[in-house]
């Protein structure tokens, strides 16, 4: 992994933070590993057979992450009861975090299941998104409150790669009421997938094996087929290139007996994500992505990365420039604006990036020190 010239630019840092912000040269990304199933139905004693395996006598877990449908009744009907059931033989060090899908009302009943929305991992490296079954259809609304608040989420944190855990697939829901609901969402991760590292953990179709249907699906027919994805299941839908990882986590039953349960073992570092499928006993790559912005290659956007492209623009040639992310108002240019963007990012003046119709700097800078006091100016408004 490429690094960067610390020295000169925590003096540079220096002169121009002054007390303003506190500072950090790089995340302190660690690597995961993280156990993924979906559709339990159960079949608590075949789950943790597969939990204690590959999280004890295998290698460690940092989490058990669980794609709903706990129990096999008829209905929309597993209890606090079911979810403890199925919980309690996991291994106790390793949390477990779980989404609730059509058999589970957990949830509602104030159980194990935590409500729609973030579960922080407590780590730099990644987090959860949870959504719940009946909240799926809410994210095709740009207004509901569970989406914006996911918009802020990762407006905020470009960086990290965020396991959205959610029952129902996205290419086909086998109900008519949820299609536009998941091609909604589907456009809507594919648009913030560019820049970020987000990865749909889902299941719900466990008896289609991997999923045998996934033609017959709504995803918008204007996109064009393309081979070349970073989908990590044998999925053969024809659709615009996916910008984030989806994933079949697998089930614990299947409508032929003589199918064996399915998981995924996720692993994570600064560099790669790789999954392995337990049915086909192979894995799968994708390289982790620098989010828009991120100028030094280190997975954060902060005023280093300002202060690189500033470096840049006044001809200094900062060793490791990124400028594939660097055009952060999208405009087709890297200049000083870009560096002024950013630094109103850090300092949360911008929500989000990429930013749009940003104000041009009323003196165009021929030296280090008149960019930093614009990055300065531009901090205090
Ligand atoms: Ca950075
Ligand atoms: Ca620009």
């Amino acid at each position: 992994m490429k690094k960067m010239a610390t020295a000169p630019l925590s003096i540079l840092v220096s002169t121009i933070a002054g007390t303003l912000f506190a500072f950090s040269t790089a995340a302190s990304a660690d690597d995961a590993r993280i156990f993924f199933a979906s559709d339990i139905h159960s079949h608590t004693s075949e789950l943790a057979t597969a939990v204690t395996e590959e999280c004890v006598t295998n290698d460690d877990c940092d989490a058990v992450a669980l794609v709903g449908d706990f129990n096999f009744g008829a209905s929309y009907d597993a209890s606090e009861q079911d979810v403890t059931n199925m919980i309690e033989p996991l291994p106790k060090h390793i949390p477990v975090i779980l989404s609730g899908g059509n058999h589970d009302v957990s949830v509602a009943k104030g159980g194990d299941i935590p409500v729609t929305g973030l579960v922080s991992s407590g780590s730099s490296l990644y987090d959860f998104w949870v959504i719940n079954d009946e909240d799926f259809n809410l994210f095709g609304n740009d207004t509901s409150a569970q989406r914006e608040a996911l918009d802020e989420y990762l407006s905020r944190n470009p960086g990290k790669y965020l396991f959205i855990l959610c029952h129902y697939p996205l290419h086909s829901t086998r109900d008519a009421g949820r299609t536009s609901a998941a091609v909604n969402f589907f456009n809507y991760l594919n648009d913030k997938g560019e820049h970020r590292n987000i990865v749909v953990a889902w299941g719900h179709n466990h008896h289609l094996g991997y999923d045998n249907d996934v033609n017959n699906v709504a995803l918008p027919s204007e996109y064009p087929c393309d081979a070349s994805v970073n989908r990590l299941n044998n999925i053969t839908v024809c659709s615009q290139t996916l910008n984030f990882t989806y994933l079949n986590a697998g089930y614990m039953t299947h409508d032929s007996a003589a199918v064996a349960p399915a998981y995924s073992i996720v692993t994570i570092d600064d560099a790669e994500l790789e999954v392995w499928r337990s049915d086909t006993q192979t894995a799968k790559t994708t390289l982790r992505k620098n989010p828009l912005g991120d100028t030094n290659h280190d997975y954060v956007v902060n005023i280093v990365d300002a202060l690189i492209i500033a470096q840049e623009y006044v001809g200094l040639n900062p060793p490791l420039f990124n400028d594939d992310v660097a055009d952060v108002n999208e405009d087709g240019l890297i200049n000083i604006v870009d560096s002024l963007v950013i630094a109103q990012y850090y300092v949360n003046l911008v929500e989000s990036l990429p930013a749009y119709n940003q104000q041009q700097p009323t003196t165009d800078p021929q030296t280090i020190e008149e960019a930093q006091q614009l990055i300065i100016d531009a901090m205090n408004p």
